[in-house]
């Protein structure tokens, strides 16, 4: 018989509530010895999981590790947000009766972790001190250890961030599964991700990657976070980014936030550095790349954001020092980083992903992809196949970041100046364009998406829609959703200014990227900060406001004649058709608030009257 007990007590881990909760699960699962964790406990974890071959080393402080080849990503259709009450039921967040969906969950995760240790890791998603710190604290028990070594980069993780807290904790319980036999992606599919979210309870089974298993994540840190802002009326948790940028000539700091869905370029603008022509005058500070929780501040009347993680899970794709030389850094030797699918180098401790540099090391000797295959016995067919799977991952703590900002911690957060949204669009979408009016903006971020780029996807040149970049994680009805943002953004005195970028527009005769992006995008991030100071004024468009092309600050730039003009023109006809793209995407959501469709209107009225 495990002494649960006396380890729980030989850990410090004095909670009852979560002391009887560990008991629960223990039995449940039918594990067979029990660990509390500490983030202390990193460097011994990594030894055991070296030994056991579940990591590899990957040059100096460094580790690889592959997932089970069939386990590779987030499955939104076997995650389900479940309550008690039916009128929670949204269109994106797959709603299910609470009571139809513990049992199934305990059911298949009885017996499950049998001859598994199941580790107890206590964590706090959020600075110790935040306002936000009630909402914040959970226990994470999992039966894979690689999971605890990515909760340990990912969230703050200690006893002391739950001894005190009596009963308010989510419990969010990991049970991995027989993976070789779950039958992911068939009719027949035993997985199931579950927030139990007015149970305050995350329930997964069936996988042992990413955001599947990091509960403190997407599961906590957005579903349960999203819906415990809602039920409590004091809060936004968002899929965004959040950064920094600092004036050196007038000493003016200010915090830009924003959402963008997959591949539309979140985590590079997040560790993004100013321009080398305007590094003298601008320093961009990192916050976080995946998520914010926002509030008003009745104090000063703005809206204040943190960052409730504590490391960043990259994807690997493209990582490069011109894409992201921040990332470069983060993840070199020295750094604890975590390496995911990427490909590997047994002989060298090497790793690969595509994009990491133009063309793959040309000596494929020892080289192995991210199935564990070797390159150099690939056959004709197979050649062409990635090394490193698409969702590979880095995973890293924040502070090895090097523009990591100096107040990261800060307990209360920083204050927002501008909420942006960002999709990936061919045409249509300026490179920049500036929204004043609060229900405005909310209605931009309600009709976010990214272009289908497969056909598999949707239709081309239709949006797919994502709004706010949430639809993964939605977690009580679109119509509440919006009227909580225009509720908690509406409580500040001191409003952000919200603005759409696109860094993605192509020259429709060749098809070249009018915009280089990258370092290059905090340019247009600066006009939104002059407008907002009132130092330019744009142009105002039925759209929002953009920035004649003196007032964008393009030094040491080389953009192609014409492309300029292009980049900020409004293609009138164009945005009539999206908006009746809009109206339909919105039309599914009931109960919307009545300020959307009116900005929905206005919007529309204004193109008409331009065309
Ligand atoms: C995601 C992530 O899946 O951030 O969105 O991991
Ligand atoms: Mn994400």
């Amino acid at each position: 018989m495990t002494d649960i007990d006396g380890v729980m007590d030989a850990a410090g881990l004095s909670n009852q509530h979560v002391r009887d909760y560990v008991h629960r699960y223990f039995e449940l699962t039918g594990a067979d010895r029990i660990e509390v964790v500490n983030a202390s406990d990193d460097a011994r974890l990594l030894r055991e999981a070296l030994d056991a071959g579940e990591l590899a080393p990957a040059g100096e402080g460094r580790y690889y590790s592959r997932s089970h080849p069939k386990d590779t990503a987030r499955s939104e259709e076997r995650t389900v947000v479940a309550t008690s009450n039916p009128a929670d039921a949204g269109v994106y967040n797959n709603w299910r009766p609470a009571a139809e969906m513990r049992p199934l969950l305990e059911d298949r995760m009885r017996g499950a972790s049998a001859g598994k240790t199941m580790y107890v890791v206590p964590y706090l998603m959020a600075p110790p001190g935040s306002p936000l710190e009630a909402f914040a604290a959970g226990v994470e028990l999992t039966d894979t250890r690689t999971v605890v070594l990515h909760m340990i980069r990912m969230a703050r993780v200690g006893v002391d961030h739950v001894n005190d807290l009596g009963d308010s904790f989510v419990r969010a319980v990991h049970v991995t599964g027989d993976l070789d036999s779950l039958g992911q992606g068939t009719p027949d599919d035993q997985r199931w991700f579950v927030t139990l979210a007015d149970e305050r309870t995350i329930l997964h089974y069936g996988s042992s990657y990413g955001g599947n298993a990091l509960l403190g994540k997407i599961a906590h840190g957005l579903r349960q976070a999203t819906y415990d802002g809602w039920a409590s009326g004091d809060f936004l948790a968002e899929q965004f980014l959040l950064l920094g940028i600092t004036d050196k000539q007038t000493g003016r700091k200010y915090h830009v936030c924003g959402g963008m869905p997959s591949a539309s370029g979140k985590t590079n603008l997040a560790m993004t550095l100013a321009p080398d022509a305007l590094g003298d005058r601008y320093r961009v500070d990192f916050y976080g790349d995946d998520i914010a929780w926002l509030r008003a501040d009745p104090d000063d009347g703005r809206i204040y954001a943190i960052n409730p993680e504590y490391g960043a899970f990259g994807v690997a794709k493209d990582t490069n020092e011109k894409t992201n030389p921040t990332a470069v850094e983060a993840i070199a030797e020295g750094t604890g980083t975590i390496f995911t699918n990427v490909a590997y180098n047994e002989q060298t401790q090497d790793v690969w992903w595509e994009g990491k540099t133009k063309f793959p090391p040309a000596d494929v000797t020892g080289w192995r992809d991210w199935k564990g295959e070797l390159i150099s016995e690939r056959s004709e067919e197979e050649k062409d196949a990635p090394w490193a799977h698409p969702n590979s991952r880095f995973t890293t703590t924040l502070a090895n970041i090097p523009n990591i900002a100096p107040d990261y911690e800060n307990p209360k957060g920083v204050p927002v100046d501008a909420i942006i949204f960002g999709g990936r669009t061919r045409d249509r979408e300026p490179l920049v364009r500036a929204v004043t009016d609060l229900a405005e903006g909310v209605y931009d971020g309600l009709t976010l998406g990214a272009e289908a780029t497969f056909a598999a996807e949707g239709t081309e040149g239709v949006l797919r829609y994502d709004p706010m970049s949430m639809r993964p994680f939605m977690a009580y009805p679109e119509g509440a959703y919006a009227a909580h943002w225009l509720k908690v953004i509406g409580a500040a005195t001191d409003q952000p200014i919200f603005a759409h970028v696109n860094w993605f527009q192509r020259d429709p005769e060749d098809g070249h990227f009018l915009w280089p992006g990258y370092r290059d995008n905090l340019r247009p991030l600066l006009w939104l900060m002059q407008l907002r100071n009132g130092e330019v004024t744009g142009r105002q468009t039925p759209v929002g406001v953009v920035p004649t092309p003196e007032e964008l600050d393009l030094t040491g730039m080389d953009l192609r004649p014409g492309d300029l003009d292009t980049l900020l023109t409004i293609d009138t006809a164009r945005w009539q058709q999206e908006m009746a793209h809009r109206e339909e995407h919105l039309a599914q959501f009931p109960d919307l608030p009545e300020a959307i469709w009116t900005a929905h209107r206005r919007v529309a009225a204004a193109l008409d009257d331009q065309a």
